[in-house]
């Protein structure tokens, strides 16, 4: 299993960089704007979703990695199901197990195991309540979006992840505490729960127990970690974003580290497209196509692309428009 790598610095900061956006206050939509520029990451106070759903989700999930591995794997599948260790299909594998399920459909008709919990039925209605309610949530952060770029109408990119045959997709990670931590290194922890990379939907929305191990990756190219705050939902800004707002939003590279102590439960909301819909930067954003940075592509054909590749690689590369090279002697 390779999921040891070099030791990690991260720097010993009292204070956390994390853009702070208050989405009750319209006026936050410049802040949004700045820290999709800087960091492509922000974290949402004040939203309404319903802390009592997030806490049915996290016990069910609890209640669901407990099981023996064997009842798990029943439900294993590539893409959607259970998984351990490996992630995706090209061989990258990581300290974690989870469940990936398609958020569009009603979570009756998937390869899940629901039968197996003590309340099925208030657990399925919690996952469709709660993706329904970060749903919405996730529309109204990206109108604040629009608003702050200055771009009519509101709704141009809550428009791309709210219709009926959108892609969107629910997985719920569990990293198990984890006894191969060397604690031989400065207390730096070097064992990869999910290694670096970025996601290729619109935006992705996070939901973590109060245990620590997200990191973001800087324009710098250092990482920083994410203090865990339960109550909050972290944004990350996702390669089509990137595509649409011409790379003025980062897409950010993002990973977990594993902990020796304690168990880190997380749920994350993938807002993707249809897979017909067309990406490529908004008009509004360039004055002419020459400025375009981006080959235009569709959803599906950049999902499959994506589902191609390595979990590090830079999967919008084949994308971007060659630069033109013009020689004086033609
Ligand atoms: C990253 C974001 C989501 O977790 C995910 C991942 C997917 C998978 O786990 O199967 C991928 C990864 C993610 C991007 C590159 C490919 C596909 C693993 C991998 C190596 C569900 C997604 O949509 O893309």
């Amino acid at each position: 299993m390779t999921v040891l790598s070099k030791p990690v610095e991260v720097p010993k900061s009292r204070f956390s960089p994390i853009p702070v956006i208050d989405i009750s206050d319209p006026e936050s939509k410049h802040a949004l704007v700045k820290a999709c520029e800087d960091f492509g990451f922000f974290k949402v106070i004040n939203h309404s979703v319903s802390s009592k759903l997030v806490s049915v989700l996290e016990h069910g999930a609890v209640e669901f990695f407990s099981l023996p591995t064997s009842r798990k794997t029943q439900v294993a599948g590539c893409p959607f199901g259970y998984g351990i260790r490996a992630i995706g299909r090209n061989g990258d594998v990581g300290w974690v197990e989870y469940l990936l399920m398609n958020a569009n459909l009603d979570f009756g008709s998937h390869p899940f195991p629901l039968g197996r919990l003590k309340n099925p039925e208030t657990f399925r209605n919690a996952l469709l309540e709660y993706t329904t309610s970060v749903r919405k949530m996730t529309c109204h952060v990206l109108e604040m979006m629009t608003d702050g770029l200055g771009i009519k109408p509101r709704n141009t990119l809550s428009k791309l992840v709210s219709g009926e045959n959108t892609d969107s997709l629910f997985r719920i990670n569990h990293y198990p505490p984890c006894p191969l931590i060397n604690n031989n290194t400065n207390g730096d922890n070097n064992v990869i729960g999910f290694g670096e990379h970025t996601d290729p939907q619109i935006i992705s929305v996070l939901r973590s127990n109060n245990t620590s191990g997200l990191q973001i990756n800087l324009s710098d190219g250092s990482w920083i970690s994410v203090p865990s705050d339960s109550s909050s939902f972290f944004f990350n800004v996702s390669d089509s974003l990137q595509v649409l707002t011409n790379g003025r939003f980062k897409s950010v590279k993002h990973r977990v580290l594993a902990n020796s102590r304690k168990s880190r439960v997380s749920m994350i909301y993938f807002a993707g497209p249809s897979l017909t819909q067309r990406i490529a930067p908004l008009t509004c954003l360039i004055d002419n196509e020459d400025e375009s940075l981006y080959e235009e592509f569709t959803w599906s054909e950049y999902k499959n692309s994506a589902y191609n590749s390595r979990l590090s690689d830079n999967r919008l590369q084949p994308f971007e428009k060659k630069a033109v090279k013009i020689s004086l002697n033609d």
